[in-house]
Order: structure tokens, then sequence, then C-alpha cells
């Protein structure tokens, strides 16, 4: 679990049960009123079927922090008139993009790794048959209908770890949620103090996720502030987005207190792309601006000037995404 202060916590690994609905029994039953009639005993009906879809809501395993079996609708009993049972309904779980579904029993490991997809988890049993269908030549009236049978049950350890091919990482209150929020469809908090955000959130542009984590500072790795434990979750993206304050008076600084805490966290991370985004230049002078690009230039990195009221600086950063 990522620890927070003040929020929610944000479940990043859970088990789960899933069972799927069991097939509902055959009917016996003969004809009314009618010593020829025959046996008419409908079919039982099909147990619902578990599926699951992926989705960019990375708190949706809340949902599951209290009850966790999911299950489907069993299928009713076969009717009589060869009616057959009506089917269990389906179930639809939501589990966010990025989770790791191990099953508990075969070790075989899902990864739901494209958002908006579904697949089938747990299929529901078939139906009995009734006494109707088991009739034939040599036995026209069976007095016995089949059973229906039971649906598939799976337990998985669900854990979370975010797919996002850009990271927006920097010190507090860089300016990263509102980042996000300007290229993509998040809606994240914004707030003009630190640690606003607590939990990472998610965006898309173009069909690729952009990760906004909470801010890091100096001592991240000993605890201090929110920690380093979610920087886990940028493990896998391609392209580190470094947000640093054109505002703070020694931009240099900031960028080493992050990769400092990158490093005691995994040090492949420095070894990630990295582009150096110098955001809020439209409080600074453009002389200022030079003057805070040419002290990153040792770094040897790209250093794109960025602020969410300027258009033309904003696409300059979506060439960057695309
Ligand atoms: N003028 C100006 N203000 C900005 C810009 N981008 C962000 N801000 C402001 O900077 C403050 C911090 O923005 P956030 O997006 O919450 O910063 P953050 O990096 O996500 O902060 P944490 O979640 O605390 O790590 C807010 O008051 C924003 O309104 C910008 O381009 N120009
Ligand atoms: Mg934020």
């Amino acid at each position: 679990m990522i620890n927070t202060q003040h929020q929610a916590r944000l479940i990043d690994e859970i088990d789960i049960s899933f069972k799927a609905g069991h097939g509902g029994p055959g009917r016996v039953s003969f004809v009314p009123h009618n010593p020829h009639g025959g046996p008419d005993g409908g079919d039982g009906g099909h147990g619902g079927d578990v599926y699951i879809r992926t989705t960019t809501d990375l708190t949706a395993l809340k949902a599951f922090s209290n009850k966790k079996v999911v299950e489907a609708v069993d299928g009713e009993m076969g009717g009589k008139n060869k009616r057959n049972g009506a089917a269990g309904a389906d179930i639809m779980v939501e589990l966010p993009l990025g989770s790791i579904l191990t099953e508990k029993e075969s070790e075989k490991i899902i990864e739901l790794d494209s958002p908006g997809s579904v697949i089938l988890i747990c299929q529901g049993g078939i139906g009995g048959r009734g006494n109707a269908a088991l009739a034939h030549s040599r036995r026209t009236t069976p007095r016995f209908a089949q059973k229906g049978r039971p649906g598939e049950s799976k337990t998985f350890l669900v854990s979370l770890k975010l797919i996002a091919e850009f990271g927006l990482i920097g010190l507090p209150n860089a300016g990263k949620s509102s980042l996000l929020n300007s290229l993509t469809n998040a809606t994240a908090k914004i707030g003009d103090y630190d640690f606003t955000t607590l939990e990472p959130n998610l965006g898309v542009y173009r069909n690729k996720i952009i990760a906004d984590i909470p801010g890091l500072i100096e001592g991240a790795s000993e605890g201090k502030g929110l920690g380093i434990k979610f920087l886990k979750h940028i493990e896998k993206t391609k392209v580190l987005l470094h947000c640093i304050d054109s505002t703070s008076s020694d931009v240099k600084r900031d960028y080493l207190i992050v990769r400092n805490e990158l490093a005691s966290f995994n040090k492949d991370l420095l070894d990630k792309e990295e582009v150096i985004l110098l955001t809020k230049t439209d409080e600074i002078s453009d002389q200022e601006l030079k003057a805070k690009q040419k002290k990153l230039t040792s770094l040897r990195k790209k250093v794109l000037p960025i602020s969410i009221l300027d258009d033309q600086l904003l696409a300059n950063l979506r060439k960057i995404l695309d």
C-alpha cells in the first residue's frame, strides 16, 4: 500500500476471488393432462461469466477492500413446456491498467496492459439438460434431468504496477499535475503547496499513458515527505519528464536532489531517457529564462521551457510525446 498522509490510500496489492455462476439444473416435468404428452422439462440456464475490463482509474482496487469475492449470477432452473432457464447475469469487473494478476493455484500471470480491453476470467457453468432433451427413442419418458455444471472459480493476487510511457517527476509544487491536466483528459488536483498529489495520477495522450507521481524531496529515500515507494510506478516508463520550477533560485540543485532520490530507489532510473521541463516560464523574464537554461546545459539533457498558459510551448512538448 502506498502511504499517504491525509488522503485515502491507494490500494496496490489485494487478493480477489472470482466465481462464475453455476449452471441451472434441468427440469423434470411432463405435459400436463395428457398421458401421452411426454417429458417437457427445459434445460437450465448458463451460469454468468466473469469478465475483467481494464480501466485507467487507478483507484479501482478500492472497490475490493471490503468485498474480496466477486460472483456472477447462477443460471436458473429449466421451466415447464421446454422453456430453458434464464442465464445468470455476467459480471464485469474493472481493474486498473498496470494490474498484474497472479493466479494463486497455477501461478499463471495475466498483465492488464491495454486500456479498455476486456477478458473472460471465469466461465459460467453450462446448464443441465431437462428431461425433454434427455428423451430419445429408447427412453421416451426420462424421470430425471441433469444438474448444471459449476462455474469456474479462481483467486488472484492483484498487484498494481503502473504502465506509463512517460513519467512526470520533480520536487513538490513544480507543476507536474498541471501539465498532466493540460496534456491529457486527467483532472488531477492542483495546489500551490507541497504534496498536493498523494497518489499517482494517470492521463492518456494519444493512447500513451502519462503518469504523474507525488513530489520528491531531499531525503525521500529515507522516508521524508511521502517517501519514494511510488517510484516503482515509473520503473516501466520510457521517458522521464523532469519538471523544474523556473522560478526557483537554484534550478540545477533542484534537478540534482531529485536525481539523487531516483538513484537511491533504483540506479536504472538514471539511465532512462529524460527531458527537463523548465515550468511556469510565464512567471519569469526571457532573460531570466535564458540564464536558467544555461545553468542546465552542463547536464547535456534536452531542456524545454514550458508553461500551461502558453499554447506554443505546450505544442513543443506534445511534439516530443508524439
Ligand atoms: N503561472 C503558472 N503557474 C503554474 C504553472 N503550472 C503550475 N502552476 C501552479 O503551480 C502550483 C503547483 O502546481 P501542481 O501542478 O499542483 O504541482 P505539482 O508538481 O503537481 O505538485 P505536487 O503534487 O505537490 O508535487 C499550482 O498553484 C499551479 O497553479 C504554469 O505553467 N504557470
Ligand atoms: Mg501534483
